[in-house]
């Protein structure tokens, strides 16, 4: 096995056993042969697409075979093999007997009849990018299917709420056509790389508008950190529709509903905050969910990502929806009457515990809202800088510097925040500017469309460029939906990034010095303050 695509990856080159997230190697195998496929059924595709046929199925199928080799979401083999036979289903059913052969890598693949026969065929076909060409075009191929995957997690949940481009989907077809294109030099994979960032904002967009247009706009609220004395179910991942349903399904059951890591955003909707038993938020990040779901005492629901390999200790009351599957843990999809009935065969929560408070619905909605005030903040002094700090919490050991770089940013700037590296500090008491928190959560990872409005509608307020804007954006990576916002960011023309914790293992020296040079990207440095310092052009602490 080779895979690469995460932050923690291992030795910071490529896990290449078994995965340091818990990946074996015959699922490793396995993502490999349905990326292969889904290349070969782009091709197909792009063909039958000439031909005036309708490719939204395969589209929409790519969309969700690349979703669940993301990191952490599918760790089962007999689902992903499931999905290369539909891949070739769709592929058959799109080609045409009479016409021209197409021809180009996989798509004459024919898919071994076992799950094991399918294994056998990852191994001997191996990545799905072209090891014949150079380190660096193989760097920006690989760059390019990470930011892939990120896109068709968000046209994913975007289309679950009613929101979909046929212009992503062909998109995604072109991308994973060219890995067998020869005749693409490395700067046309440059263009590549970036349109990969274009099309990602189109799908955030996408996404955004299935969000609010379903929810609402996300609004000021608050979120307990504690519980009450009830039954109760434990919903983490970042899928709305799911948590709609769920809510829905527990409506008068005597179970409260508590959202875990990403979703707690998901509060600030009006729609969903409206059930009474959507009570509140119990955890923090990902990375903590052992300790965490050990001590629930409800069922647990992932929607997506990030599972880790579950424990004993809860895996009886652990469900997985969508497109996370783990062996042996129930699939549910639509229909949870078995969550709910593992909540109320359980004790769920005795006593009551007030764990204090959260704010979270700071959505683009939101923050223009008060635009007025905070565009006089700025030009009276109140406020002297912006940080986004966003991005993915991981286990890795160097992530306390977002930690320290919120604690120690001065109390004339205002955090922005999203995603789940927030927890990191999100419970920090860190006041306001004249009414206006000086932390405010602008939503999952999911809602970097919001944060770009917001930056954008902020450069139109002073009449500037984003990055003429007293804004320093300080990002932190774990998967490839990350990978996909860095991407849409370098298409926006944005620079002067900070990233960490670290680089990307996928990223050649080379392709890095393009980076450097035209964006102007950075490495975190290796202290919170010195960073705060050169950004604010102050002595470092
Ligand atoms: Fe985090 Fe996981 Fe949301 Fe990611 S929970 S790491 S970027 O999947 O999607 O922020
Ligand atoms: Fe390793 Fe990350 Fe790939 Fe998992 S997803 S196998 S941790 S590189």
């Amino acid at each position: 096995m080779f895979c690469n695509q995460c932050e923690q990856t291992a030795r910071g080159v490529a896990c290449t056993t078994v995965g340091v997230c818990g990946k074996k190697e015959d699922v490793s195998a396995l993502q490999d042969l349905l990326v292969n496929a889904c290349r070969g059924l782009s091709t197909v595709a792009i063909d039958a697409a000439g031909r005036g046929i309708d490719t939204t199925e395969a589209g929409r199928f790519v969309a969700d075979s690349l979703f669940t080799t993301l990191t952490n979401v599918d760790f089962e083999a007999a689902s992903i093999a499931e999905k290369v036979d539909e891949a070739v289903r769709l592929r058959e059913e799109l080609a045409c007997e009479t016409c021209a052969e197409v021809s180009g890598p996989f798509v004459d693949l024919t898919p071994a009849a076992s799950v094991e026969g399918q294994v056998a065929q990852g191994i001997e076909l191996g990545s799905p990018w072209d090891v014949s060409r150079d380190d660096d075009v193989q760097a920006l191929q690989q760059t390019t299917l990470y930011g892939l995957k990120g896109v068709a997690a968000y046209a994913h949940h975007a289309r679950v709420l009613g929101q979909e481009d046929s212009a992503v989907y062909a998109y995604l077809f072109k991308a994973l056509d060219a890995f067998g294109d020869a005749s693409l030099d490395l700067n046309a994979w440059v263009g590549l790389t970036l349109e990969c960032g274009e099309v990602n904002l189109r799908t955030m967009e996408l996404l955004d508008a299935g969000n609010t247009g379903t929810y609402g706009h996300p609004v000021p609220t608050e979120v307990p950190l504690g519980h009450r004395p009830n039954k109760a179910i434990l919903v983490s991942g970042h899928d709305l529709r799911d948590l709609q349903l769920l809510l829905e399904q527990t409506e008068g059951t005597g179970i409260d509903v508590y959202t875990h890591g990403e979703m707690l955003p998901t509060h600030a909707y009006p729609e969903l905050k409206k059930h009474p038993h959507f009570y509140g938020h119990y955890g923090t990040a990902w990375q903590n969910q052992h300790k965490e779901f050990e001590a629930f005492p409800g069922a647990i629901l992932m929607t997506t990502n990030c599972l880790m390999p579950p424990r004993d200790s809860y895996k009886e009351r652990l469900f997985t929806s969508g497109p996370v599957h783990f062996p042996g843990i129930p699939h549910v999809d639509g229909d949870f009457s078995a969550v709910v009935d593992k909540a109320l065969a359980m004790s769920g929560f005795a006593d009551e515990a007030d764990g204090g408070s959260v704010l979270v619905g700071f959505g683009r909605n939101t923050v223009l809202g008060v635009a007025p005030q905070v565009i006089d903040a700025v030009k009276n002094g109140a406020i002297k800088h912006f940080f986004l700090v966003g991005g993915c919490d991981g286990a890795k050991p160097g992530r306390n510097y977002y930690t320290d770089f919120v604690e120690q940013a001065p109390a004339d700037t205002v955090v922005l925040t999203l995603a789940c590296g927030k927890f990191r500090f999100f419970d920090k008491q860190l006041g306001d500017i004249g009414g206006i928190p000086r932390l405010l959560d602008v939503g999952q990872c999911n809602d970097a469309y919001s944060a770009i409005k917001i930056a954008v509608a902020l450069a139109d307020a002073f009449e500037v460029g984003v990055n003429e804007l007293p804004l320093s954006m300080i990002l932190s990576w774990y998967e490839q939906k990350a990978v996909a916002i860095l991407l849409t960011l370098l298409h926006l023309g944005i620079t002067d990034i900070r990233l960490g914790p670290t680089l990307p293992a996928f990223i050649t020296p080379n392709v890095l010095q393009v980076l450097v040079d035209t964006f102007d990207i950075k490495p975190i440095a290796e202290t919170a303050a010195e960073d705060l310092a050169t950004i604010l052009g102050t002595e470092a602490a």
